[in-house]
């Protein structure tokens, strides 16, 4: 599918990056990558977003979108085929409520799990596992949160499989368990075994090493 121009400025290791990347291979929208490293930003970046000054930023045909919402919104309503949200205004309504859930609600309580430590740390890990399982319901009947395939919510939350598994080995604890959260275990799967996510994650080990080399530091300057 032309996607004439459609450049993404991204980093490796970056869960915003892979949304935006997902949706663009949901939809079959070629583009050109671009690399950034975000301790030395490029003159690009900077005058793409020099707002947030952040990855991921879309651009097309000159034009630059930044924030990993609007450029999927950017995305869903320039290239109308393949919609990735439902047409349906309510079950939109519903994708939306999902993924804003887990942005708000799922994302925090995750990364302070893994960031914090002793006590700090278990309050973290309980909060995520009671948001995740509050997340189950919007599973409920259904393999994704988009139904039978990857959906809007899907897109959104879909870094949580890969990152948490990383994040628990790291941490030595559990956040997800079959026992507790069924259906978030078998969305993990479902997920991790999709082709389009499973060609777009990074390098297990890397990601280990740098989420690793990323806690030691947030650790080594809180103390
Ligand atoms: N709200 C932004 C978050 C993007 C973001 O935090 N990107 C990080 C990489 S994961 C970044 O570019 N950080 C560079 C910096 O903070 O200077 C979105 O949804 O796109």
């Amino acid at each position: 599918m032309a996607g004439e121009g459609v450049k993404l400025f991204g980093t490796w290791a970056s869960p915003f990056v892979l949304r935006v990347t997902l949706a663009l291979k949901l939809k079959g929208i070629e583009y050109e990558y671009i690399e950034e490293d975000l301790s030395n930003k490029s003159p690009l970046l900077l005058q793409y977003n020099p707002v947030y000054e952040k990855v991921p930023v879309l651009v097309y045909g000159q034009k630059p979108v930044a924030e990993s919402l609007v450029i999927f919104e950017f995305i869903e309503e320039t290239w109308k085929h393949n919609p990735i949200l439902p047409e349906d205004p309510y079950e939109r309504a519903m994708a939306r409520f999902w993924a804003k859930f887990a942005e708000e609600k799922c994302l925090p309580a995750i990364f302070n799990a893994f960031c914090k430590l002793g006590e700090e740390q278990e309050k973290f890990v309980k909060e995520a596992k009671e948001n995740l399982r509050t997340l189950e319901e919007g599973l409920k009947g259904k393999k994704f949160f988009g139904g039978e395939t990857m959906g809007f919510a899907d897109v959104f939350a879909g870094w949580i499989p890969f990152w948490v598994r990383v994040m628990e080995e790291i941490m030595g604890i559990k956040i997800v368990e079959e026992e507790s959260l069924p259906l978030i275990s078998q969305w993990f799967e479902d997920i991790l075994d999709f082709d389009i996510v499973k060609e777009s994650l990074p390098p297990r080990d890397k990601l280990i090493a740098h989420l690793k080399a990323f806690r030691e530091r947030v650790h080594g300057s809180s103390a």
